[in-house]
């Protein structure tokens, strides 16, 4: 009897532990948990680190190109208004430029239910051991190479994905890059999903089973390991964009590894000369250490004196675009890109946005931008470049830290792009009827 009795509490406790912890997270937030005392240390960081902030009145890419020479990472183009990141110094500086800034809440300031926190992504050591998991599950298909480390040290992998994977064969290459900016987490997830996707569904989906066929997908899950690791570990993002690298002379650290890479570097203000900018290229193309890794791998890619790799895409977060250079000037054409090159890069970029709804269009339509991924790709290597800024659009609150439960969706909304990009890299003049012009073997 007894012990009845004291196996239905134990029960009747169960269920309403359960219960407890079935309340919607916002209803919990009302009764407002008890936060845990932050240090000094990390008080201070908090107040001068960076935040998110509107700026009003700023609604053509003159004026966003502008604002993007005073040093800003403008992170969201609006009708009249676009979303900068910046420390409180440099927004007292725009203030006394004349701007007219609004802060946003900050990651976990939003106190609603769809704020994110890091464990809701992969860490590093996660993505990691993820990769790993699949390497093993599917070694006819998939093989990972190290090619290169961090500053700090850490591990820069890529990830083949082929029929046949272990041999270098002859079929055009195709590179996806991920997670260069550090705060920047789903696009990891992006390539976590690809790997599973397309090994998951070799044999059974006809056009991933051709594609494996007959091209070789390469993948670097992160191209910015110590960021990612920053932006996480505190256990409250950081809106981190920067890598970790030190710079001589200053306290500030980071270099933009999307201003470092080494075409026209630094040659049209669409970048920063100074370490605590958000878009500091560096003290000389290809000085931050990932960005020579990744460029180093790209390189490596050309055998018998032929680039491997035709096409590409950087995913980056967010405002639901796909860009392609240059991001240099704002003319369509210019020297190394003829009126073929950027209406092919335009029609097969159009396709891939009617596939994931995204908006198309040159990168500079955003704002000027110098030593970024996609121009020295084609400026320097002749691979068709994308920048995809995927989840959310510009005006949604989520941001750079949507909440995990997205992650599936957003993820496989790209299945269809990134499988046109594959089908028109043996000849992306095709997608303009000009293939016998330019394709034939
Ligand atoms: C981002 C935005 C990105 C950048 C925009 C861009 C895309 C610039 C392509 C140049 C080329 O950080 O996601 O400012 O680096
Ligand atoms: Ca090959
Ligand atoms: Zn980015």
């Amino acid at each position: 009897m007894r012990l009845r009795i004291r196996g239905k509490r134990t029960t009747s406790a169960a269920v309403l532990l359960t219960l407890a912890l079935a309340v919607p997270l916002g209803a919990q937030a009302t009764a407002a948990p008890p936060k845990e005392p932050a240090t000094t240390a990390e008080q201070a960081e908090r107040q001068d680190g960076p935040r998110q902030y509107e700026v009003a009145g700023v609604g053509s890419r003159a004026h966003r190109s502008a604002l993007a020479r005073t040093g800003v990472a403008i992170d969201e183009v609006r009708d009249h208004s676009v979303v900068i990141t910046a420390t409180p110094a440099q927004a007292d500086r725009l203030r006394k430029l004349g701007h007219r800034l609004t802060a946003l809440p900050g990651p976990g300031e939003r106190g609603d239910i769809r704020a994110a926190g890091p464990a809701d992504y992969h860490s590093y050591a996660q993505m990691m051991d993820a990769v790993n998991t699949y390497v093993q599950k599917y070694p006819e298909l998939m093989s990972r190479q190290v090619i290169g480390k961090s500053y700090q040290g850490r591990d820069i992998i890529a990830v083949k994905i082929s029929s046949n994977v272990r041999v270098d064969e002859d079929k055009p290459e195709v590179l996806f890059t991920h997670n260069m900016h550090a705060r920047e987490h789903l696009t990891t997830e992006m390539a976590l999903y690809t790997l599973r996707e397309f090994a998951a569904q070799y044999g059974k989906d006809a056009r991933i089973t051709k594609m494996l066929d007959e091209r070789e997908l390469w993948i670097i899950p992160t191209q910015n390991p110590d960021g990612k690791v920053y932006d996480m570990q505190s256990g409250r993002f950081r809106m981190w964009r920067k890598n970790r690298q030190p710079n001589s002379g200053t306290s500030a650290v980071g270099t933009d590894i999307n201003r470092n890479f080494d075409y026209r570097w630094g040659c049209c203000g669409g970048s920063s000369g100074s370490p605590s900018s958000q878009t500091y290229r560096g003290p000389s193309a290809e000085s931050g250490t990932e960005t020579k890794v990744v460029a180093d791998f790209v390189r490596s890619r050309v055998v018998g004196g032929k680039q491997q790799i035709t096409a590409h895409i950087d995913f980056h977060t967010y405002g639901e675009l796909i860009l392609w250079p240059y991001g240099y000037t704002y003319a369509d054409t210019a020297p190394g890109l003829t009126r073929d090159d950027r209406d092919a890069h335009a029609a097969v970029g159009t396709s891939m946005a009617r596939s994931n709804g995204y908006k198309p269009q040159q990168s500079s339509d955003l704002y000027i931008t110098d030593g970024s991924i996609g121009d020295w790709m084609w400026g320097a290597q002749r691979i068709f470049s994308y920048t995809f800024e995927m989840y959310p659009p510009s005006g949604h609150p989520d941001g750079f830290y949507p909440p995990g439960r997205v992650i599936g969706r957003e993820t496989a909304r790209n299945k269809g792009a990134m499988l046109i990009l594959l089908e028109n890299a043996d000849c992306m003049y095709r997608s303009i009827g000009k293939e016998a012009e330019y394709c034939q073997r």
